[in-house]
């Protein structure tokens, strides 16, 4: 009997595992401060790197109506481009073996041109420190958000085990353009999933042998 409970034990292990839910460890919503209607300022918890950029609050000439998380918006670009990034410290360090998603929503004001060349990045230690992921969020990309429309929510995916290196340095977040154009951001989410170590997975196919072991003693029991 006490056999058996170390088989339910290790098959507990198996099916359940370590945890690895999808920890959320940022969000930015570009409501603080708080803007006038048509005002711009500079989005809590980032830094305009170089260029044109910060966050601001649209009028319906921009967005007919259009709304992402709350009516306030990050954005790089017009006419010389613009690096917008966050702080240090804001974002987190990199943790070892672990999948990392940024859900993010894009605009595409009516009033301006959209860029042809647009980058939405997640770097180590600082903007020009080594690219974890990086999508071209203009048109040339996958995503054209069409004129005074926002885009559906999107992902950038990354495994931090390419990157050991870097593990313990600060998380950051870049949007950036070189080009003509003007790219919005909003209603990002960055979450953390830790992958299962070796050992554990070891441990699990050990569960499932041991239920096996226990299904063919109860099945030379009965025969
Ligand atoms: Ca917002
Ligand atoms: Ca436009």
């Amino acid at each position: 009997m006490k056999m058996h409970w170390f088989f339910f034990s290790a098959l507990a292990v198996a099916f359940c595992g370590p945890s690895t839910e999808a920890a959320i460890i940022y969000t930015a919503d570009f409501q603080s401060p708080v803007l006038l209607d048509n005002g711009a300022g500079f989005p809590t918890g980032w830094t305009l790197q170089s260029g044109n950029g910060g966050h601001y609050n649209p009028v319906n000439a921009q967005y007919a109506g259009a709304t992402g998380n709350g009516n306030q918006f990050g954005w790089v670009g017009v006419t010389l481009g613009g690096t917008l990034r966050t702080n240090a410290s804001t974002v987190g360090t990199l943790a070892a073996n672990t999948i990392y998603t940024l859900d993010y929503i894009l605009g595409n004001r009516g009033d301006f041109g959209y860029p042809a060349d647009a980058f939405l990045e997640i770097h180590a230690t600082t903007f020009s420190g080594p690219t974890l992921a990086s999508v071209n969020i203009g048109t040339n990309g996958t995503v054209d958000p069409a004129d005074g429309t926002l885009s559906g929510t999107l992902q950038l995916s990354f495994n931090s085990a390419s990157f050991v290196p870097q593990v313990g340095q600060d998380l950051v977040i870049v949007l950036t353009t070189s080009v003509t154009g003007q790219a919005n951001i909003d209603d990002l989410s960055l979450s953390a999933v830790p992958i299962p170590e070796p050992s554990t997975l070891a441990l699990a196919v050990l569960g499932l042998l041991g239920l096996g072991v226990v299904a063919l003693r109860k099945k030379y029991r009965r025969t």
